[in-house]
């Protein structure tokens, strides 16, 4: 048996895009306008428009997360649905009665709220007219968005964080071109995103100081561990490369307000360092994290590059490559390796090398196909392999927090199943599912599972 913490948070996580449904929205985000364009792109052809419309059962979803046994929830504002002036920060009628309610009904259901600002889900328009996170325009108007949300909301929600998985908009949108705009290898482009969005990241958090509110602001990484195939120096390299480029170059400015020294280094030789004024650099000094929410899905095995790439544009992939272990085991909707472990390694590399500052696990999860055939008569979904990957991966953060990891809640991906980037409603992961013709949802077996942990703090050994 292991004991959590009492002041634990347990609960899930979600995001308004994959949540709520377009309605009355008085902007498209860069995923609604995808859909409308390629909704050959998504899986069955369903898009975000309706989502699992949590706009209208938002209330009766908290009620069941309660039956869940949460203590806590994140989900993020729509920038697209909060501002009606993009430019200047106005504010929607709708949007912000929405989010108020939505607010107040998660304290009416003692659910304590992590709000986060941004999903991926940039207003097209600033994609269209500015080029999006590659023009420094965009982090302004970012900010602006920032300052309204925490003027209105800052009373009432005491937990912020300023992005959702950062480096997701440069990695599948500019190098892997599986998001949109589905550029492929922009190198440049993806290094000045990735430092606009430190620099939107650190300039909200300033904001969120400078109105003097009393909670915390943080920021949600998706860390993906480095291992490489080998000790050869090459291989060596080339997980170093990874590790800096995919990881620390969010970690070390949230944390320390600095950037890698090596990264740097070889982006400057290469003649694609970020472009930056010198102020930013007392921005960043000054506007670390309180907390840091940690996204934990799958490792990354990496081996020195052994094809070479077409001659064309710097990119990332020039200094490695992907590799498939054998023996691993991997979950097959989603082909992303499981391996609870190195939930243990992240916890512990933030204890020794990032301060043992304050975290939590954001999002951890396993996405199925087809759960229906898992489902008896009553519709209830038996999900025995999503409670066995749960306790999996809880035993490796126990351990972690038994050794003075400063980990403070499990937020599991997701509460009521949701609409994802490409695999729509392919891969569920609630603990609730939903029926997509008529919006009902069930209590799955892990919810279940997951009230008797969240109201215990106890992971049996056997559970
Ligand atoms: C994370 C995202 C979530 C969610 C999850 C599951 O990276 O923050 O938004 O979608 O992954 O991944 P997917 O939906 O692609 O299977």
């Amino acid at each position: 048996m292991k004991q959590f913490p009492s002041t634990f948070l347990w609960g899930a996580a979600s995001s308004g895009p994959q949540s709520e449904g377009s309605f009355n929205k008085p902007h498209d985000s860069v995923m609604d306008a995808w859909f409308k364009k390629r909704p050959e792109d998504f899986f069955d052809r369903v898009g975000p428009d309706i989502a699992s419309d949590s706009y209208h059962h938002y209330d009766s979803d908290f009620e069941q997360m309660k039956e869940c046994g949460f203590n806590s929830y994140r989900t993020s504002i729509q920038w697209a649905r909060l501002i009606r002036n993009l430019e200047t920060g106005e504010a929607d009628e709708d949007g912000v009665q929405y989010y108020r309610n939505l607010i107040q009904s998660a304290k009416a259901h003692g659910i304590r709220l992590i709000i986060n600002l941004h999903h991926f889900d940039l207003p097209e328009e600033l994609l269209e007219t500015y080029g999006g996170w590659t023009n420094r325009h965009v982090v302004d108007l970012y900010v602006s968005y920032a300052k309204t949300a925490f003027e209105l909301f800052g009373k009432d929600v005491d937990l912020w964080t300023t992005f959702n998985e950062p480096m997701v908009i440069p990695e599948c949108g500019y190098l892997d071109g599986i998001h949109w705009p589905k550029y492929k290898q922009r190198g440049k482009d993806a290094v000045q995103i990735m430092y606009h969005l430190n620099l939107a990241s650190s300039l909200a958090i300033q904001e969120y100081r400078r109105q003097n509110h009393s909670g915390k602001i943080g920021i949600i990484l998706n860390l993906t561990p480095a291992y490489p195939r080998s000790n050869d120096p090459a291989d060596l390299q080339a997980s170093a490369f990874v590790e800096d480029f995919y990881n620390r170059f969010f970690l070390d400015p949230a944390v320390y307000g600095t950037f890698p020294r090596r990264l740097c280094s070889l982006l400057e030789e290469q003649g694609v360092l970020f472009s930056s004024s010198e102020s930013d650099t007392a921005v960043f000094k000054n506007n670390t994290v309180d907390f840091l929410g940690i996204n934990y899905y799958h490792p990354r095995r990496v081996k020195a590059r052994e094809t070479p790439l077409i001659k064309g544009e710097w990119t990332p992939a020039q200094y490695f490559e992907d590799y498939e272990k054998p023996g691993i085991r991997i979950n097959p909707y989603r082909g992303w390796e499981i391996y609870p472990e190195a939930l243990y390694e992240i916890a512990h590399t933030i204890q020794t090398e990032y301060g043992n500052l304050p975290w939590y696990v954001s999002e951890n999860g396993m996405g199925v196909e087809d759960e229906l055939r898992f489902a008896d008569e009553a519709g209830i979904i038996h999900d025995h392999y999503r409670i066995n990957f749960y306790n999996e991966h809880l035993a490796q953060l126990h351990r972690a927090i038994e050794e003075g990891s400063a980990c403070f809640g499990f937020h599991a991906w997701t509460s009521v199943d949701c609409w994802s980037w490409n695999n729509a409603y392919k891969n569920r992961y609630g603990f609730i599912s939903v029926d997509l013709k008529t919006q009902a949802r069930t209590i799955k077996d892990s919810g279940r599972w997951f009230h008797q942990l969240a109201t215990t703090g106890v992971l049996e050994d056997d559970s």
